[in-house]
């Protein structure tokens, strides 16, 4: 009956999401104290085509008014903005979609708020990302991949072998998360990682804009 085949109906017409091999995530507690404008700047010229912002600190007004002027920049250069956690914030700035972790907003419910905008959701090991998909997550997160300090995650460190798993368990695209750098973003890509979420290793750079390209370049 179509009261029951609305949802489907979405799923079905939605329209699979294309990443780019490198998605950024600008989170103003890891820009070493420069200026968040300077930063994101950077990033859309080299070339960032996909952002997460992404803030465990800022009270929620604050976030929107970030959120905002990230949105106005991003769209000048044609990127796409995800906002980390959020969809009150994703909707209320116009992003292209959210972020959601497995303790945040439920996807049906990120759904019904955020119609056919991209959610991502972060997952940690194949019965998470099967879930996801199986709820019509536009693309998962899956990480930590390696160690990191970024974020205390209290996971071990899945690898490239867990992450190749995941790549044969769902179609959906996969954004590998968590110790990427230049060094390693190769293997994370060969292992079938649609794209690579970064942040210390960006963030933290010295030259953000050179940085970016280096990785860009590998791909
Ligand atoms: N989720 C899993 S690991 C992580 C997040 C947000 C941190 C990623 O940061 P980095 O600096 O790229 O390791
Ligand atoms: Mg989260």
């Amino acid at each position: 009956p179509t009261w029951v085949s609305s949802s489907r109906k979405n799923l079905a017409s939605r329209m699979a999401v294309s990443l780019p091999p490198l998605y950024a995530i600008l989170d103003p507690e890891q820009i070493k104290g420069r200026a968040i404008e300077d930063v994101l700047r950077e990033l859309l010229r080299a070339g960032v085509k996909i952002l997460q912002l992404r803030t465990k600190s800022l009270a929620a007004n604050d976030f929107l008014e970030l959120a905002q002027r990230v949105r106005r920049e991003t769209a000048a250069h044609d990127c796409r903005l995800i906002v980390n956690d959020r969809v009150d914030i994703a909707m209320a700035c116009n992003a292209d979609g959210v972020h959601l972790g497995q303790d945040d907003l439920p996807l049906h419910a990120g759904r019904r708020l955020l119609g056919n905008k991209f959610i991502g959701i972060s997952t940690h090991d194949i019965e998470q990302a099967q879930e996801a998909q199986r709820n019509g997550a536009d693309y998962i997160g899956f990480g930590p991949m390696f160690g990191t300090t970024t974020k205390d995650t209290g996971l071990t460190a899945r690898g490239i072998d867990m992450l190749k798993q995941i790549r044969a368990a769902v179609t959906i695209p996969i954004v590998a998360i968590g110790g990427i750098n230049e060094q390693n973003v190769t293997q994370v890509w060969q292992a079938g990682a649609d794209s690579a979420a970064i942040i210390s290793d960006i963030l933290g750079a010295a030259d953000i804009g050179s940085k970016v390209a280096r990785i860009m370049q590998q791909h």
